[in-house]
């Protein structure tokens, strides 16, 4: 069960966030709303919501879930691989060290996105992507062994990052896309196969035993609440336009 969850508001240099959607640039007051929404809908599902403020310095700053690793026992301050986005890591910290005794930090030459590292109950998957490299990785399994939890790498070929493309929603059931459906690592799960045309709602997150989707997946939400879930679904325009998806917004624990 999760009690708390973080968030950062968007700032109005969102609109300059790196992307490679091709959907044009978001609407600033747009993600405002929708971000507005996301955050309700967590507080609905019962999470004690930390909100921090926007911060320009940052487009991507939104993206909270990139720059810590929130596991039950310590969180990882990580080292995020795109370049404008290295020092969001400070902008973290206090919030962490508010909820956290064990904190831990990735460090150069490692680099890891929050966004690549799924726990699936005591082991958590590290995507290889293009922001999350093999120390960054190896880094991260280390720490998570000092505190009896599990690491593997995963290599991606198709998606930004791991979670772009896949979401563990417990009971051992896996909703899964594109490269990710065969995957050997992933042949034990129970799969809701996300069908091609909804990839972008692969990204989604289990919060106590509700689903919070993004709007306009009719297939993927059907499927999901057969498999047994309440869904709330979540405008998600603006920040797909910048190749954000739900478990970006937040942290949670
Ligand atoms: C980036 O490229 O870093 C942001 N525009 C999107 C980050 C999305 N985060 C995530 O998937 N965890």
């Amino acid at each position: 069960m999760f009690k708390n969850a973080i968030v950062r508001k968007p700032c109005p240099n969102m609109v300059e966030g790196i992307t490679e959607a091709n959907l044009g640039k978001p609407d600033y007051h747009k993600a405002l709303l929708q971000h507005a929404r996301y955050t309700g809908a967590l507080r609905k599902l019962g999470l004690k919501i930390q909100v921090l403020e926007p911060d320009n310095r940052f487009p991507d700053s939104v993206f909270i879930e990139d720059v810590a690793v929130c596991t039950p026992y310590c969180a990882v301050i990580t080292c995020p691989g795109a370049p404008s986005r290295r020092d969001e890591v400070s902008t973290i910290r206090d919030s962490i060290y508010s909820f956290y005794e064990n904190v831990e930090q990735i460090t150069e030459p490692g680099k890891l996105d929050g966004g690549d590292v799924m726990m699936a109950g005591t082991h958590f998957y590290i995507g290889l992507s293009g922001r999350t490299n093999k120390a960054g990785a190896n880094q991260l399994i280390k720490i998570l062994q000092q505190y009896n939890l599990s690491g593997s790498t995963v290599s991606l070929g198709e998606v930004l990052h791991l979670k772009t493309g896949i979401s563990y929603l417990e009971k051992n059931n896996l909703l899964v896309s594109g490269e990710f459906i065969e995957k050997e690592e992933f042949r034990d799960f129970n799969k809701i196969i996300v069908p091609p045309e909804e990839a972008y709602a692969a990204n989604c997150v289990w919060i106590n035993g509700s689903v919070i989707i993004p709007a306009g997946y009719p297939v993927t939400q059907k499927n999901i609440e057969e498999a047994g879930y309440q869904t709330i679904t979540v405008e998600m325009t603006e920040f797909e336009k910048l190749d954000g998806g739900l478990s970006c917004l937040s942290l949670r624990f």
